[in-house]
């Protein structure tokens, strides 16, 4: 009788793991900012996660504006964190983590009493490099909360320059509901409010970073929790401030990586191909990796690519463990010719770079009709 043996080679494909899209060049350097480089807005707190930075060039050098989510030191047995009041002072709320009201389910929030609150707050810090890669505080003014519309704070801001001015589109979070608020700047020291240009529930709005056919357009992200999801849209506007004809442009996927939410990332890319868009999506287990878009360059609301698979994906250990795993969440890029330089955050806990080729992330789209 002939014993049937498996040989090497087919026993080792049968326990590879599926083999990867991710495209991503990460940085050697990874993480390149910890909580840890930088110190907390006001003493007795603590930063726990860094995150989601922005990205822009300005006077020769690249700068991020981090987000920087921050709680006190936690003891055993409770749970505290921050909150701005009404008179834009921090207070800390405590509650004790065996209290039956209290739903501790997802690390980012918290449940009391059916009230939702986020476990941190957080605002927005400016540091800069000369390298892309090495980056410092250098004496810019932090960007806080302000107003009964960001009182648990702002987050994950996508930075768009607009002739000589800076547009600032962000998360504004409070008892409200989760909205785009918009700040604009040319010398980041000082800012014009806008207001919140998109009311609850909306979030990643990435502004196209120029007028087609003399209108302003950007990306955004709703949600209809009943009919519909958490869908990527677009809007037009003539001052930026007033969004109308909004157009749903892609949707979440059933049984892909972007079955759950789907969301942009920095401001469109201009391609020969079209307008080339870098969005988030999560599926029902939360793991957050990254796609591509390509929107026609004069109607942006027609889509004529969108990834299969995901070009970039949570692998790194720092991108698969910290506060809140498996995520690589993008809102900030540079690019230099071919060359797009990625900054995000990793596991919602550290900041992160990698690069890409255009061509090649093109090249993908191609691939997938
Ligand atoms: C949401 C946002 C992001 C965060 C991801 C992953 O999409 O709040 O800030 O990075 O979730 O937690």
């Amino acid at each position: 009788m002939i014993l049937q043996i498996p040989i090497l080679s087919t026993y080792m494909t049968a326990i590879r793991e599926p083999r990867t899209t991710d495209i991503a060049q990460r940085f050697t350097e990874n993480p390149i900012l910890l909580p840890s480089a930088i110190a907390p807005s006001i003493p007795g707190m603590k930063v726990e996660c860094l995150l989601n930075p922005g990205a822009f060039r300005f006077e020769g050098r690249t700068h991020l504006l981090l987000r920087v989510a921050e709680r006190p030191e936690q003891k055993t047995g409770s749970i505290s964190f921050p909150i701005i009041d009404a008179n834009g002072v921090q207070r800390i709320l405590e509650f004790d983590q065996s209290d039956p009201l209290l739903d501790l389910s997802d690390p980012r929030t918290l449940k009391y009493d059916d009230v939702e609150y986020l476990t941190t707050l957080s605002h927005l810090r400016l540091v800069s490099s000369d390298d892309g890669v090495r980056f410092h505080e250098n004496g810019y003014p932090p960007l806080t909360g302000k107003g009964d519309l960001e009182t648990f704070g702002i987050e994950d801001c996508r930075i768009t320059q607009l002739g000589d001015t800076y547009y600032l589109t962000f998360t504004q979070v409070s008892t409200h509901g989760v909205g785009v608020g918009m700040r604009s700047t040319r010398d980041w020291k000082n800012f014009v409010s806008h207001g919140m240009i998109l009311p609850a529930h909306n979030k990643d709005c990435a502004l196209f970073p120029e007028r087609i056919h003399g209108k302003y357009y950007t990306l955004h992200r709703p949600s209809s929790p009943t009919l519909g999801g958490n869908y990527i849209w677009i809007a037009e506007s003539d001052d930026l401030a007033h969004w109308g004809n909004h157009r749903c442009l892609a949707h979440s996927r059933r049984g892909a990586w972007d079955s759950a939410r789907v969301g942009a990332g920095a401001s469109p890319i201009r391609t020969p191909d079209g307008w080339l868009e870098i969005y988030h999506g999560a599926d029902e287990n939360h793991r957050y990796c990254l796609g591509a878009l390509l929107l026609d360059i004069d109607e942006p609301w027609k889509v004529l690519a969108r990834s299969h698979a995901p070009i970039m994906e949570p692998l790194a250990t720092y991108e698969r463990t910290g506060f809140f795993g498996n995520v690589v969440f993008t809102n900030g890029h540079i690019l230099d010719g071919d060359l797009l330089t990625m900054y995000y955050g990793a596991s919602d806990s550290v900041v992160c770079g990698a690069s890409f080729s255009i061509r090649q992330i093109l090249q993908t789209l191609r691939e997938s009709p």
